[in-house]
């Protein structure tokens, strides 16, 4: 059973929109092609986010994020303990920082992650070049200590601590669609010698199929059982995919996308394969930067496809 769950909030990115992402994403389709797989969805719709912002702190709009990482991380736990898998639709990437964080207590060193992005997340205040928080849920699941002034460390201790009290481990992170990493984050990146980052050059020069392969491989190496993903719908190129605040250039064809779902489904669906999908999470769609819905049409088609569609059906 998968459940379906909204979380239209948007104060921690750079343009406001993304809360409008889980209706585009239910307005393109996705409960009914999910069924139409023969999937059972539990649509338990939005959950209720924080919408007015207070006076801004030191790291800005904190206090929302906040209460709403301890909020959806309440729900995600009761989901996963129910043995549902959740699907989160975002919101920006703040924004599915509590649902991550829900598996990683229930799951631990067994929980590994793959980051479909355009960035790597790994911004702490010190080292943001916006401030924003949507550029740092994965360095807040590692725990990546701030080094900036003492209010706005104090502020992100804060937010460390609402994720829970387990520390996703660097070995448990990979990387797919990097091409926008900030000169803060890059030696952070190289520093996590046991993580796996598959950039748009590894693409372009190996491609597709074989790096996946090796996200297979390291995986399995891994150790780690069960794998959450999140995708950040900026991973796809803005040609095919303009509705987002933070688009960049040179991103996943249409083809590739579907290639990557196609292949993890593949992969996973065999009872040998050594790790299981628990969770997924779906962000940073903006229908307000979007043409006619396409990047939330996408957004739907791509879940289907991890989930099982293909393209003669079943095999
Ligand atoms: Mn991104």
């Amino acid at each position: 059973m998968i459940e379906v769950i909204g979380v239209p909030f948007d104060l921690c990115g750079r343009r406001s929109g993304a809360r409008l992402g889980p209706s585009a994403i239910r307005f393109a389709g996705l409960v009914p092609g999910l069924e139409g797989l023969g999937l059972r969805v539990k649509d338990s719709g939005d959950l209720h986010v924080p919408d007015q912002p207070p006076a801004p702190g030191a790291i800005r709009n904190l206090e929302p994020l906040l209460e709403l990482t301890r909020s959806l991380r309440a729900h995600v736990s009761g989901t996963l303990a129910a043995g549902r898998m959740p699907l989160i639709l975002g919101g920006d990437h703040a924004s599915g920082l509590g649902a991550v964080a829900a598996a990683l207590e229930r799951y631990g060193e067994d929980l590994a992650l793959l980051w479909i992005d355009a960035h790597s997340d790994l911004n702490t205040p010190d080292t943001s070049p916006s401030g924003n928080l949507h550029g740092m849920p994965l360095a807040a699941l590692l725990g990546i200590p701030s080094k900036a002034e003492a209010s706005m460390n104090e502020g992100w201790a804060r937010l460390l601590e609402a994720v829970g009290p387990k520390r996703l481990h660097s070995g448990r992170v990979a990387w797919l669609g990097l091409r926008d990493v900030d000169s803060g984050e890059r030696p952070r990146v190289r520093k996590m010698k046991d993580a796996l980052p598959i950039t748009m050059h590894d693409i372009d020069r190996n491609g597709l199929v074989h790096e996946l392969e090796r996200l297979h491989e390291w995986l399995c190496r891994s150790g780690a059982e069960r794998l959450w993903i999140s995708f950040d719908v900026d991973a796809l190129d803005p040609i095919l995919a303009p509705g987002t605040g933070t688009a960049v250039r040179g991103g996943l064809s249409f083809r590739e996308a579907h290639l990557v779902a196609e292949l993890l489904f593949e992969l996973m669906r065999h009872s040998d394969c050594c790790y299981k999908l628990t969770g997924v999470d779906l962000m940073e769609a903006n229908p307000l930067c979007d043409t006619n819905n396409e990047t939330a049409k996408v957004a739907a088609e791509w879940l289907g496809s991890l989930l099982g569609k293909t393209i003669l059906g079943p095999r």
